[in-house]
């Protein structure tokens, strides 16, 4: 009889804090050993020249998420696992969103019925309140983070999904009674509406414009007020998506002060710039996404802070809406002023080869911050470690085998998803997941899907460690 169901031999494995050669033995779909001259097993991996890496966890992804005006997401359950499992991630986080009028609970259930028997990877749920009515606020929150929702994230802009700075004090005090983490898009949403009103009154409405509507000035002024929510209520926040300088102050200046805010930044804020919105025709739509990407200079700075420790998770924010498609881009088929272009880019598959290439093979960030970044700190930042985001006895055994000498052409026509186009086209990246294992069954080899839908499984999440408050104020002790 065999000892082990399956042994990777010979890799380089790479975790947050160490990188050291040894193999890893695997029962059970967990990781039972590691070391040299395990024994035998049933399967063996030769991971010779290769990194073995912890799975990505991409904590910020959107999948089959119900958008009002008659778009919709290209991707499901389904296609977006095995997009995320060709790119070296085993755990995805997407959004069970309430509607305004509706209950939290109605969403959680409906979000189960698109997940359930589709999914290769596995998955967890953040919340999206976008109607903290009393009942939601007393009942149904606090219910659904003691169930393993405990996450949540809310909006400073988009109308229907914005809460009122009232309203975001109330529901940043039932996270800190819950110890919930709350996750923020913040973008000021009168200057934006204002902004687009006077852009689409002279006529400037293709999409190039959408970065006009939302400069650095309005995330900066929603940043700093989310800082000072975070401060009144005493409980630490998530700023997602930041995309530049003014931003990163806020952050920087916040953290100087002894706060616990956290930051996430995403690949269009290092791979793209504004100027991408500003292509031939139409096609800058591609690009479109909220707060856009900015220029050359701030592409600097977020490359700073993710060297630096300002930033503690990378994500994707994968929104993927198809281009030429009626319920996409092109809504109607047409090509519509920029405010009614929906928000969003795909890049679930592309996250990890971009960083990687452009930060461990730049020597940006070392291989170790990599890991952190994409899969040890998502893990803990939203209760999933140690069974996720890490390579240790116990552990799931999640793992993305790299080559990381595989140079790579990103092409649309490659790629896994649903969406008929990547915005990194033609990108030239060095170093590749060639072999990906979720709970110790290879779900994807060499660009080739090889799990059934329904592999992956619904996680629910523990409440944060990571995110405690670190001290008592008179606003917290409420
Ligand atoms: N902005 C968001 O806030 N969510 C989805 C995609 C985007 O661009
Ligand atoms: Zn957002
Ligand atoms: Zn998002």
């Amino acid at each position: 009889m065999k000892q082990f169901d399956i042994i990777i031999r010979n890799g380089t494995i790479v975790t947050a804090s160490d990188t050291v050669q040894c193999d890893i033995a695997i029962v059970d779909g967990r990781i039972a050993g590691l070391g040299h001259d395990l024994g035998s097993a049933g399967q063996e991996i030769d991971a010779s020249g290769k990194l073995v890496l912890p799975g990505g966890v991409d904590a910020h992804c959107h999948l089959d998420q119900p958008v009002p005006d008659g778009l919709k997401m290209a991707d499901d359950f389904y296609t977006g696992s095995i997009s995320a499992a060709c790119g070296g991630t085993t755990t995805v986080i997407p959004f069970a969103a309430q509607e305004k009028g509706h209950s939290l609970r109605a969403a959680v259930e409906d979000y189960h019925r698109r997940a359930e028997g589709k999914a290769v990877v596995d998955y967890a749920f953040h919340l999206i309140v976008s109607d903290p009515t009393h009942p939601v606020l007393s009942d149904e929150l606090p219910a659904l983070i003691r169930e393993g929702y405990s996450s949540f994230k809310i909006y400073m802009t988009y109308d229907d999904l914005k809460l009122g700075d009232r309203e975001i004090l109330e529901v940043l005090s039932v996270a800190r009674r819950e110890g919930a983490l709350v996750m923020i898009h913040a973008e000021n949403s009168d200057c934006i509406a204002w902004l687009t009103e006077a852009l689409e009154a002279v006529g400037s409405t293709g999409p190039k414009f959408h970065a006009l509507a939302r400069p650095m000035a309005v995330e900066r002024e929603a940043t700093h007020r989310a800082i000072t929510f975070s401060e009144l209520v005493d409980l630490p926040i998530l700023i997602v998506h930041v995309s530049g300088r003014e931003a990163v102050e806020q952050i920087r200046w916040a953290r100087g002060r002894g706060m616990k805010i956290f930051a996430e930044t995403c690949p269009q804020y290092l791979f793209l710039t504004a100027s991408d919105l500003d292509q031939e025709g139409y096609l800058g739509a591609k690009c479109v996404c909220s707060p856009p990407p900015r220029d050359r200079a701030n592409q600097e700075v977020i490359w700073d802070g993710l060297s630096d420790g300002l930033f503690t998770i990378f994500s994707s924010d994968h929104a993927p809406f198809r281009y030429n498609d009626p319920r996409g881009k092109k809504p109607g088929g047409e090509e519509v002023p920029f405010s009614y272009i929906p928000n969003g880019i795909p890049g679930l598959e592309t996250r990890l080869p971009l960083l990687f290439s452009g930060g461990v093979g730049t020597g940006r960030i070392s291989v170790n911050q990599f890991v952190a970044l994409t899969s040890t700190n998502p893990a803990k930042l939203f209760g999933l470690h140690p069974r996720k985001g890490t390579i240790a006895i116990g552990s799931d055994a999640d793992m993305a085998i790299w080559d990381p000498e595989r140079q790579v052409v990103i092409r649309n026509e490659d790629l896994h998803h649903a969406v008929d186009y990547t915005p990194y086209e033609g990108q030239w990246v060095k170093g590749w997941p060639v072999t990906t294992l979720v709970r110790g069954k290879i779900v994807a080899h060499d660009g080739k899907v090889l799990a059934q839908a329904g592999h992956g499984r619904f996680l629910p999440c523990a409440l944060p460690e990571m995110a405690k408050p670190r001290y008592r104020t008179a606003g917290g002790n409420l």
